[in-house]
């Protein structure tokens, strides 16, 4: 019995000096060192979260640009449904584009024509081109001036803009060749969407 006592008292010391020898002499630089490579790889898979959703914003341009049309870097997509000018806007918007604001007349005759064919020959169809601030200062989307101006001016045409406080959304006229008129925003119609190309 005194034998078997002693022989399991010998154990558990030895045991005991086992465990404290192999308990880490330095546990925390571990900590550190594993929380740097957690940090590390936090950092990886926000990347290629941020590649990815790049990535997406990429395909979903080049899925509209080969549905619509490019000019320089911009791509264009018609919305042949009928709307008012701010319900035409906000779809544009939840698409990640704005109206469509050509800026030179070859992009306004590209336009013309996509839109002659892909909305319909005589249709108006809404740009992004306003004057709901000050009447007759038009402005893009961003509430920026404009530069290129296409309005019909011709006496059959109305010498446009001619609504005044009543029309303040601008819309370009396939049955006018083009030409823009100023019209109320809230007449539905069909509309075009511009995204930059990145
Ligand atoms: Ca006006």
């Amino acid at each position: 019995m005194e034998c078997k006592g002693v022989c399991m008292l010998m154990l558990v010391l030895m045991l005991l000096n086992c465990s404290l020898q192999q308990t880490p002499p330095k546990r925390k630089p571990a900590r550190k060192d594993s929380n740097a490579a957690i940090e590390e790889l936090q950092k990886q898979i926000n990347d290629i979260v941020e590649d990815l959703n790049h990535l997406k914003e990429q395909q979903a341009l080049q899925r509209v640009c080969l549905k619509g049309t490019k000019f320089n870097s911009k791509c264009f997509l018609a919305d042949p449904a009928k709307k008012s000018y701010h319900t035409a806007s906000e779809d544009c918007n939840a698409l990640g584009g704005v109206l469509g604001v050509p800026t030179s007349a070859d992009e306004n005759d590209l336009l013309r024509d996509y839109l002659r064919l892909s909305v319909g020959r005589d249709e108006q169809v809404w740009l992004g081109i306003n004057d709901m601030v000050t009447e007759n200062t038009w402005a893009d989307p961003t509430g920026g001036g404009i530069q290129f101006k296409n309005w019909d001016t011709s006496n059959n045409g109305g010498r446009q803009p001619d609504g005044g406080r009543s029309q303040n959304c601008a819309v370009l006229s396939g049955a006018g060749q083009g030409k823009w008129l100023d019209e109320n925003c809230s007449d539905e119609k069909a509309s075009v969407c511009q995204f930059n190309v990145v």
